[in-house]
């Protein structure tokens, strides 16, 4: 019996989806890790390993990620767009190799405006995005602030980061390749993989989002298989005791955002 959430079509991935740009990549290689690919394989009927992710979105005010995580999740872009209160991740389902996959997206709902984002928001998180406007050289400037402060709280040998140029629609052909120099540069110095995005128009929106799945979900049966020293010893949860790890709304509150 299959309790899981149905899943749609574009949430399925068997390929590993391409980088954006090579010079600025998390690995280059073609497709999943042998290894991956062997132990998904070997997964006994009827138990699945289940797989979650946390993941944060960081950056400047107005730079976009509450557009971006709107487009990904229910396909709109509203400009006039307000992170609906006490609202503050989306769960998003994938199978990816024939494994069921979630990835929790955190939005930060306005409190970078005060520069003081709650410590669990940033703790136990798997993937770090770190958005800027491409247009925009101030919000490109504050990128390392961002990941310093959203690494502080985690384990940095295992997060995996991704740097991400938003509002591409407004960039002229010639502005944007000026700006991707420094911003290719960057990523490399920080250990990021680039994309650049416009949820206006939508492009790259789906593509960025699978590549995060797809490398979120390699890196954490790796490190599970790394772990227990077997490609045939992945840690199987029977499908009907799942539990998501949804933190309490208390526990995001720090005093100065309330
Ligand atoms: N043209 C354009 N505007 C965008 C895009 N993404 C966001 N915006 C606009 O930028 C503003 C801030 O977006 P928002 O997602 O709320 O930013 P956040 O504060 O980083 O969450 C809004 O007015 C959006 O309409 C985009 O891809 N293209
Ligand atoms: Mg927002």
């Amino acid at each position: 019996m299959n309790l899981l959430p149905p899943i749609q079509n574009d949430r399925i991935i068997s390929r590993l989806p391409q980088c954006f740009r090579r010079e600025a990549a998390l690995h280059r290689r073609e497709n999943f890790n042998d290894k991956v690919k062997t132990a998904c394989q070997e997964q006994p009927s009827g138990r699945l390993a289940y797989k979650i992710s946390k993941v944060i979105v960081v950056g400047d005010l107005a730079v976009g990620k509450t557009c971006l995580i709107n487009r990904f999740c229910k396909d709109v872009f509203d400009r006039n767009y307000n992170a609906t209160l006490g609202v503050d991740f989306e769960i998003e389902n994938f199978q990816v190799l024939g494994v069921p996959f979630t990835l929790q997206l955190w939005d930060t709902s306005g409190q970078e405006r005060y520069k003081c984002i709650a410590s669990s928001y940033y703790r136990g998180a798997q993937v770090v995005i770190v958005a800027f406007d491409v247009n925009d050289i101030g919000s490109f400037s504050h990128v390392r602030q961002w990941l310093e402060e959203s690494l502080e709280d985690n384990d940095v040998a295992a997060i995996q980061l991704f740097l991400v140029g938003t509002k591409k629609d407004l960039s002229s052909p010639a502005q944007y390749s000026q700006m991707e120099r420094d911003a290719l540069k960057l990523a490399r110095e920080i250990g990021a993989e680039y994309w650049a995005v416009s949820s206006l128009t939508g492009e790259n929106v789906n593509e960025f989002f699978s590549r995060v799945a797809s490398l979120g979900f390699e890196n954490s049966i790796l490190a599970e298989l790394e772990e227990k020293g077997s490609a045939t010893q992945m840690g199987e949860v029977p499908i009907s005791s799942h539990l998501l790890y949804i933190p309490s709304k208390k526990e995001k509150k720090c005093s100065c955002c309330q």
